[in-house]
C-alpha cells in the first residue's frame, strides 16, 4: 500500500517542530567535524531495531528512503516503515546524533529529473522537501539522485539539463529559510556526475558551495553484471591492469576533487556487504583446491546465487517493470552467517579466502556450492580509515547500518581514520 506525504499542508501544524529541530543543533552550517554516517533502511528496521543501533559511533544516520514521486508535490516513504521515522528521528537526537532523510535510491529516483526540471518545479520540490524535513524534525536531506542525465535503473527521467537544475534547486533550497539550516549532502557515483554532453562534469565547485558533503558511493564497483568478479568496493585501480580498472575510492576521490569538491567535503562512502558470484571450481582455483584463489575470474551470470537471508530469491518484476532475480548480496553479518566466515572474520573451515592487494578487499570461495563472495571486511576498512585520514576526506558514511556484525567493520573504519 501506497502511503503519499502531502507536505505542504502540514506546515502549520508542525511548525513548532521547526525550532526544536534547530535548537537541538545550533551549528548545522559548515562544521568541519569528522562525519561517521551510516544508512539505516526503513525497510530492515524489524531486524535492526533503533536500540540496537551503535549510535555513539555514528555523528549522522540517515533514513532510507523517500522516493520521489510523478507529482512534484508528493514524496513517498511507503517502502520504508513512514510510522518508525518520528522515532528514528527521536532516538538520534537523543543520542546527538544527526537525522537525515535521503531522497531518491536506486528505486527512488524515477522522477529526480522532472521534478527540478523547471522553475516552478524547483520551487515546489522545495516546498515538499523543507516540508518533510519540518514535519519530522530533520537535521537535514541526503540527495541521493542515481543519477544525473542518466536513466539509471532504466525508467528514470533524465536529460542534458539535469546537473545545471540539481544546482539551481539546491542553491534555492539554501536561499529558503529552512533550507538554508539544513544538513545537506550528496550521494554520489564514484565518477562526477554527467553533464549536458553526457561525460562527467569537469566543474562542479557550485556544489560544493551549497552541499555540507558529498558522499562519494564506492560500492557496486563489480557486480553479477560486470563481466568477471570483481571488488564490490575497490580502495585503488590504479595498481591494477586496465581490463580491471573500473573506478575505485583513490580514483573517484581524484576526479571528484579535480571537479572542484574540497578533500574535507568528501565522506568515503563504504560498503557493509558483498556481491556473490556462482564460479567453478576450475576458474576459482585454477591452481588446484590447495592453489590461491583467482580474482577477476568467470562466472555464471545466468545462476545468481542467492545472498543472505535479507535477499528475496524472487522479488518480482523492478521498478521499470523488467523481470530480476536475486540480488546475491551478502552483508557482512550474512557471511558469518552463511558459514563463510567465522565470528572473528577469519575464512571458516573449507572456505578459501584471498586479499587483493591493489583494491585491498577479500574474496572468499565455497567450492562445493560455487559460491563466490567479493566483500568488505576489518583490514579492508581498516585501509579505507587510513585513505581518509591521509587524504583529508570528511569521514566515511556506511552502506548500511545493519550490516555489520558486533561494530566489526565501523570500529575498524573509526580507529584508523582519525575517530579516537
Ligand atoms: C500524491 O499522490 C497520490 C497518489 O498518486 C494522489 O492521490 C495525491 O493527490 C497526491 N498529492 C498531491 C499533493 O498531489
Ligand atoms: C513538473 O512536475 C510535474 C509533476 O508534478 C510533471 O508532470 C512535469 O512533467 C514536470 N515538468 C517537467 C518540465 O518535467
Ligand atoms: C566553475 O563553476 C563556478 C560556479 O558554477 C564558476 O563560478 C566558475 O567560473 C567555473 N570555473 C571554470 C573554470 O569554468
Ligand atoms: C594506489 O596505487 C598506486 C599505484 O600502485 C599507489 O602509488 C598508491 O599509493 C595507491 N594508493 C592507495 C591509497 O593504496
Ligand atoms: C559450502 O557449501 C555447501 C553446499 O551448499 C554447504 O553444505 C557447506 O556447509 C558450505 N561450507 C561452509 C564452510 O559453509
Ligand atoms: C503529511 C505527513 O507527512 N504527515 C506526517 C507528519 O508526521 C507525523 C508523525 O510525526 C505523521 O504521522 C504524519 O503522517
Amino acid at each position: 500500500m501506497w502511503v503519499f506525504l502531502v507536505l505542504a499542508a502540514v506546515l502549520t501544524v508542525y511548525g513548532s517542530a521547526t525550532c526544536e529541530a534547530l535548537s537541538h543543533n545550533p551549528k548545522h552550517t559548515r562544521v568541519k567535524d569528522l562525519v561517521a554516517a551510516s544508512w539505516y533502511t526503513g525497510w530492515h528496521a524489524g531486524d535492526v531495531p533503533l536500540d540496537k543501533v551503535s549510535w555513539s559511533k555514528y555523528t549522522h544516520v540517515t533514513y532510507s528512503f523517500a522516493e520521489t514521486a510523478p507529482n512534484v508535490n508528493n514524496l513517498s516513504l511507503a517502502d520504508s516503515d513512514i510510522e518508525l521515522l518520528p522515532q528514528f528521528v527521536s532516538t538520534a537526537h537523543k543520542n546527538n546524533v544527526k537525522a537525515l532523510v535521503s531522497v531518491g535510491g536506486w528505486t527512488g529516483g524515477l522522477y529526480y529529473s522532472a521534478n527540478v526540471a523547471n522553475a516552478a518545479n524547483r520551487t515546489a520540490f522545495i516546498k515538499t522537501i523543507t516540508g518533510l524535513a519540518t514535519n519530522y524534525s530533520l537535521d537535514g536531506i541526503d540527495f541521493d539522485w542515481e543519477y544525473p542525465n542518466n536513466a539509471g535503473i532504466g525508467c528514470n527521467t533524465f536529460g542534458p539539463n539535469d546537473v545545471a537544475n540539481f544546482l539551481s534547486f539546491l542553491q534555492e533550497l539554501r536561499s529558503d529559510p529552512v533550507g538554508s539550516k539544513l544538513f545537506l549532502t550528496a550521494a554520489t557515483s564514484i565518477f562526477p556526475w554527467a553533464d549536458a554532453s553526457g561525460n562527467s562534469a569537469t566543474n562542479l565547485t557550485g556544489f560544493a558551495h551549497v552541499l555540507d558533503y558529498i558522499a562519494i558511493m564506492n560500492y557496486d564497483v563489480w557486480g553479477p553484471w560486470s563481466a568477471t568478479t570483481g571488488p564490490n568496493g575497490p580502495l585503488n585501480d590504479t595498481c591494477t591492469s586496465s581490463a580491471n580498472k573500473a573506478g575505485s575510492a583513490v580514483s573517484g576521490v581524484a576526479a571528484w576533487h579535480a571537479a572542484g569538491i574540497p578533500f574535507d567535503q568528501i565522506v568515503l562512502g563504504v560498503p557493509g556487504y558483498g556481491h556473490s558470484f556462482r564460479v567453478a571450481p576450475k576458474d576459482a582455483l585454477p591452481h588446484g583446491a590447495d592453489g590461491a584463489l583467482a580474482t577477476f575470474v568467470k562466472f555464471d551470470a545466468n545462476d545468481q546465487p542467492v545472498g543472505d537471508s535479507w535477499d528475496d530469491p524472487d522479488p518480482g518484476p523492478d521498478e521499470c517493470g523488467n523481470p530480476q532475480g536475486p540480488e546475491g548480496d551478502f552483508d557482512y553479518w550474512g557471511l558469518i552467517d552463511g558459514g563463510f566466515l567465522t565470528q572473528e572474520g577469519k575464512a571458516a573451515k573449507g572456505i578459501v579466502y584471498v586479499y587483493d592487494t591493489c583494491s585491498q578487499t577479500p574474496a572468499v570461495y565455497n567450492q562445493t556450492s560455487q559460491v563466490y563472495v567479493s566483500y568488505d571486511d576489518a583490514k579492508s576498512f581498516a585501509a579505507k580509515g587510513q585513505f581518509i585520514k591521509s587524504t583529508g576526506l570528511r569521514g566515511f558514511a556506511m552502506w548500511e547500518t545493519g550490516g555489520d556484525y558486533k561494530d566489526t567493520l565501523i570500529d575498524s573504519i573509526r580507529s584508523t581514520g582519525g575517530f579516537s
